[in-house]
């Protein structure tokens, strides 16, 4: 899938480092909780990547999804609701020699995060997105949430839910995203697949994941997924073609596509801005001599 404009892995010379593993820290999911399957497929891709804990950062908000940074012996970072994406633009614009991944759940990215959602697909900024899309809010036990199904019976909707709900795909299609993937956290091969892919993919890369809430979301359920999802990679459909990612977005009901909708190849944001094309900012002479008497100004 990623062809010859795929992001270069940076790996440093020397004696190998540790690739991202577990960190010491046990998850605190509810047990049978759709985010395990998410979280091991994020480190089998990076350790497929072979890439080093120390060139890696995963950036979340809050929520229950939203507590992966700390199992993983990467570096994290733990936003706030909805603001996981600005806060991973940022350090990748700092360095963006860095693998950068957020994750979150489907309230924080299409919620109350869903404006920096848009924007960051627009730029094209090069980094992968997974979110953990239960189509409930897990961590405040069980309100609805910007994808919950219509007519829907949640805490917050006991009459049954009347927006209509978001389509990350289509959302993600509209928005210039430069690689657009669903994946379903029953099969972790896949879903590292397609993350390893994203990571690898030069440009924006979204991965949405069917995770099941197992406490709070009785309808999407591992087995309503079981029944309904088919592989896009096994249908004859392709990725190049825009359209043909539309058609498919719009699917569902009995058959759900999970797989790779659409690829395609732009320049990033870190390509067509004048300071970040002279390399990561981290490795830029600041041009100042000495920096602790501007800092001095503002302290
Ligand atoms: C500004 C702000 N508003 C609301 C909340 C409360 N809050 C915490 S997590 C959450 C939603 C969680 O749902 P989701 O992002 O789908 O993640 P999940 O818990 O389902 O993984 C909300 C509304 C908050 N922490 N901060
Ligand atoms: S409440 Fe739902 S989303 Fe949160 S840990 Fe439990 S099963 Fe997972």
């Amino acid at each position: 899938m990623a062809g010859s404009s795929a992001t270069p892995v940076q790996v440093p010379s020397g004696p190998p480092l540790p690739v991202v593993g577990k960190s010491d820290t046990r998850p605190t999911w509810c047990p049978g909780c759709g985010d395990f399957g998410v979280v091991a497929s994020i480190e089998m891709a990076l350790k497929r990547l072979g890439i080093p804990s120390q060139n890696v950062v995963i950036v979340s908000g809050i929520g229950c999804s939203s507590n992966l940074p700390h199992f993983l012996s990467s570096y994290g970072f733990h936003a706030i609701h909805g603001r996981a994406l600005p806060v991973a633009e940022g350090i990748r614009w700092a360095n963006h020699g860095l693998t950068v991944i957020g994750t979150g759940g489907d309230g924080d990215g299409f919620g109350i995060g869903v404006g920096h959602f848009v924007h960051t697909m627009r730029r094209n900024v090069d980094m992968t997105y997974v979110t953990m899309d239960n189509q409930i809010y897990g961590l405040t036990t069980g309100q609805a949430s910007p994808t919950s199904t219509l007519g829907q019976k949640t805490k917050s909707t006991p009459a049954g839910v009347i927006e209509n709900p978001i389509d990350p795909i289509a959302l993600a299609l509209a928005s210039g995203a430069t690689y657009v993937a669903r994946g379903f956290s029953g099969d972790v091969k896949h879903l590292s697949e397609l993350v390893a892919n994203g990571i690898r993919h030069k440009g924006f890369a979204f991965v949405d994941v069917f995770s099941p809430c197992v406490t709070y979301n009785k309808i999407n359920t591992f087995d309503f997924f079981r029944q309904r999802v088919y592989k896009l990679e096994s249908s004859g459909h392709d990725p190049t073609d825009l359209v043909a990612a539309w058609q498919r977005a719009l699917e569902w009901g009995e058959k759900i596509p999970i797989g790779l909708f659409y690829r395609t190849e732009k320049p990033t944001y870190e390509d067509l801005d004048e300071v970040l094309r002279a390399g990561p900012l981290v490795s830029q002479p600041t041009g100042i001599a000495d920096l602790s008497k501007v800092l001095d100004e503002f302290v």
